[in-house]
């Protein structure tokens, strides 16, 4: 199809599917009224993307999934740990039950574990593969979607994430031996996904899709790996009788030395990310290795919501088009990590809305391109309008505050140093006199119904600001008094006032709007309404200060003050796209760095500023790491290096692969950092052992991600291996990560088994 977009939004405009998918785990809905859900939201989708425009076969991506599209490739492919047992029914198929618990888990078995997708906020199923991995099609969910489009007049084109990719994203089973490597296994794997695409044919698909962003990344295997997994897969692939036609899609970058080996895959079309990734240098090479296959161009954003410029857009075409490449026009990704529809934001002010793309825009953006590529005149009133609102954003109010640019440009090298550690260090410990492992949590607790009962009251307006006010406020009492009986050195207010840890932040800055239908996905059910950050940053009134101050009037115990880092609110919004990122990271530093000022005249002795993104945006290439590295290291910098020597500052990361980004944890300066460390058995400490980390650090004793409470016995021994590797002095003892997703009753007694704990490993240490 000239116009396509390589995936669409499969939560629902108003999340019907999770909502169903939610009810059907709670019993509340049957198997068969989950599957309607699911369908009508299929349907909805079909009707949207062909009414905007996209009518050829094959131009509506079959992208649809209840959970994951990695879970979905494992499930068709029959990679289903050992470990869950027999799932697959007696035909050999896997049900939506057994999908789901390999998603969730169940009484005997962890959950496959989830990682983020490429550099987004979306998190995948982690498959487990082994020597034992038994190949084979164990799901025919793919076809008999498929097949329900079809029959209801639109002729799909599925979507599988490719064989290169799928084997890159799984990590080896807890069998395998030292050093597998799933890779090893692709020459096993290629039949069943041949398999299932004479399946697809045999339904009637002119069209399928395999997705290989995994080739845009520097990773573990070097580029001569890369390739010859590429034509291994696709020498076997485009090889395979009676199969659709193969659209090899590489989105989130550029292929770089790979460019020329896809453009020759034996198949029929290719995709290439031309937003992220930049133009070919050499189109006639380009074009004499496409030998005459069709190269779907991803000029079109799928990651962001800007309004395309159809003008630059348009441009590459051209230069693609002059070089005689057969040309189709595409989004550069899916279009799943943003939102459906801009024009239901009807209380954004509309010149703000007129900037915005969410899918549906963006379906039609390439509408036009296809348009313009069979005949420029008949989009040149399109691109036109393109280019004046594009003019009008850079003219906006707000857009650029003079202020804030002075602010920014003003900024020397004082600006983002504090004073020697050591000074800190002594100055902190006269000040807060602390206990050898000083216990904290991380700063949220259970967000109870009634919390969030009363933010949807005092939203609508049923509660009024007072009212609202008092009711967290006896939460926050209620929080303080918990700590203080199970024992904790340094207490939090426990966030019941925030929704989400950027957002929050988001409602109270200028140069923010956040969204009432914006949602998107972050994993399975679950999703986030990330803000959009359109103008110069700027904080009118101090934001956290009230409740951290009343916190601590109610304890003598020190109460941490709690905001969010300048990348994570990035990472978590959609950001501008119009400055370097730097630069935006530095207004909201200096926000955050007002913010902290404030703190400390209220009494707040110390600080956690979160950065449980900091790896999320670590760029795919390597080439492009280390200023990434620089530019969000000194925005944290420059966010805290105003605090006082006296002011304890923490910081906290979420994740693993912490050794990845372990220098630029340590260049944060941070007085204190907690980091997930619990499911990793404390490998971390390791890290932090070899890397000879000299600051505070709280490798996380016990996972908030399940409900699991840890008896007194395995943390004393976290704890223990903990200290053999890290001085003790500069240990502290907490949970992994915020607890606003847990439940009160396993909170506490978690909790009261970390103090213990924590005790008795004192008590031995003097
Ligand atoms: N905020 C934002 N992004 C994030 C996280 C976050 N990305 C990474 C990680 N945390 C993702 N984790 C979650 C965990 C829970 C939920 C979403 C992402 C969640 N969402 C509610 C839901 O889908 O029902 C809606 C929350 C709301 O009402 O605001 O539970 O913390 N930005
Ligand atoms: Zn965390």
């Amino acid at each position: 199809p000239a116009a396509s977009i390589l995936g669409y939004p499969r939560i629902g405009r108003r999340r019907e599917l999770k909502k169903a998918v939610e009810a059907y785990w709670a019993g509340k809905i049957d198997a068969a009224t989950l599957d309607a859900a699911a369908k009508q939201v299929q349907l909805a989708g079909f009707e949207r993307l062909t009414g905007l425009g996209l009518t050829e076969p094959a131009a509506v991506p079959g992208t649809f999934s209840y959970y994951d599209q990695v879970l979905d490739a494992a499930t068709h492919l029959g990679a289903i740990p050992a470990r869950f047992g027999q799932l697959l029914d007696a035909e050999g198929q896997l049900s939506i039950d057994g999908y789901f618990t390999l998603a969730r888990g169940n009484a005997e078995q962890q959950p496959l574990e989830m990682t983020k997708w490429f550099d987004s906020n979306y998190h995948y199923l982690v498959p487990e593969i082994g020597p034992e991995t038994n190949f084979s099609v164990t799901s025919q969910r793919i076809v008999e979607e498929f097949k329900f489009a079809l029959a209801n007049g639109v002729q799909t084109r599925p979507y599988l994430v490719g064989p290169v990719t799928f084997l890159l994203l799984s990590k080896a089973s807890d069998g395998a031996p030292e050093g597998f490597s799933p890779l090893s296994k692709l020459a096993e794997l290629l039949p069943v996904y041949a398999e299932l695409l004479q399946n697809l044919a045999a339904a009637g698909a002119g069209w399928v899709q395999l997705d290989e962003p995994a080739l845009v990344v520097d990773g573990e295997f070097s580029t001569d790996e890369l390739r010859t997994a590429l034509e291994t897969a696709y020498t076997t692939l485009g090889a395979t009788p009676e199969r659709p036609q193969i659209l090899l899609s590489t989105p989130y970058g550029s292929l770089g030395e790979l460019l020329n080996n896809v453009a020759a895959a034996p198949v029929e079309a290719i995709q290439l990310d031309l937003f992220k990734g930049e133009l070919p240098a050499e189109p006639a090479a380009l074009a004499s290795a496409l030998q005459g296959k069709t190269l779907v161009a991803g000029v079109v954003d799928g990651h962001n919501i800007w309004r395309n410029d159809l003008a630059a857009a348009a441009a590459k075409l051209d230069v693609l088009k002059a070089a005689g490449i057969q040309l189709a026009v595409s989004t550069s990704t899916s279009t799943f990590h943003v939102p459906h529809d801009a024009s239901e934001e009807v209380q954004l002010d509309a010149q703000l809305r007129s900037w915005l793309a969410f899918a549906d825009q963006k379906a039609a953006e390439v509408v036009t391109l296809a348009s313009y590529l069979a005949d420029p005149a008949s989009a040149e009133s399109a691109i036109a309008e393109a280019t004046g609102v594009i003019a009008s954003r850079a003219q906006a109010a707000g857009v650029r505050r003079e202020e804030v640019r002075s602010r920014t440009a003003a900024l020397g090298a004082a600006d983002f140093q504090r004073e020697a550690y050591a000074a800190r260090a002594e100055a902190q410990q006269q000040e807060l006199q602390l206990p050898v492992l000083p216990t904290t949590t991380i700063g949220s607790f259970p967000q109870t119904g009634e919390i969030r009962s009363a933010r949807a009251r005092a939203n609508k307006g049923e509660l009024s600001s007072d009212q609202y006010r008092e009711l967290m406020q006896d939460e926050i009492r209620r929080v303080v008094d918990l700590q203080e009986g199970l024992g904790f050195d340094v207490l939090v207010h426990g966030e019941p006032e925030r929704n989400d840890m950027v957002q929050y932040f988001a409602e109270n800055l200028e140069g923010f709007d956040v969204t009432v239908h914006g949602w998107v996905q972050s994993y399975g059910s679950r999703c986030t309404r990330p803000s959009i950050l359109w103008g110069d940053v700027t904080r009118d009134a101090p934001i956290t200060v009230e409740w951290a101050a009343f916190a601590q009037s109610l304890t003598e115990k020190p109460m941490k003050g709690m905001l969010t880092g300048p990348v994570t609110i990035l990472a978590w919004s959609f950001v501008r796209d119009d400055q370097p990122l730097r630069e935006t990271a530095n207004q909201v530093a200096l926000a955050l760095r007002d913010e902290i000022s404030d703190l400390e005249r209220a009494g707040i002795k110390i600080i956690q500023v979160d950065e449980p993104a900091l790896r999320e945006l670590l760029p795919l290439r390597k080439a492009a790491q280390a200023d990434y590295l620089d530019w969000s290291v000194q925005a944290f910098r420059l966010a805290t290096s105003g605090a006082a020597t006296g002011t304890q500052v923490h910081t906290h990361l979420c994740y693993s692969e912490f050794g990845v980004v372990i220098d630029a944890i340590d260049a944060l300066d941070a007085d204190v950092t907690s980091i997930e460390a619990a499911r990793s058995k404390m490998e971390v400490v390791n890290d932090l052992e070899n890397h000879g980390f000299g600051r505070g650090v709280g490798p996380g004793v016990y996972d908030i991600h399940s409900p699991r409470v840890p008896g007194e016995a395995e943390v004393t021994e976290l704890l223990r291996t903990a200290v053999e590797h890290v001085p003790a002095r500069q240990l502290w003892v907490n949970p992994d990560c915020g607890l606003k997703t847990r439940g009160y009753a396993e909170t506490e007694e978690s909790l009261r088994n970390l103090v213990a704990a924590t005790r008795e490993v004192r008590a031995q240490l003097v």
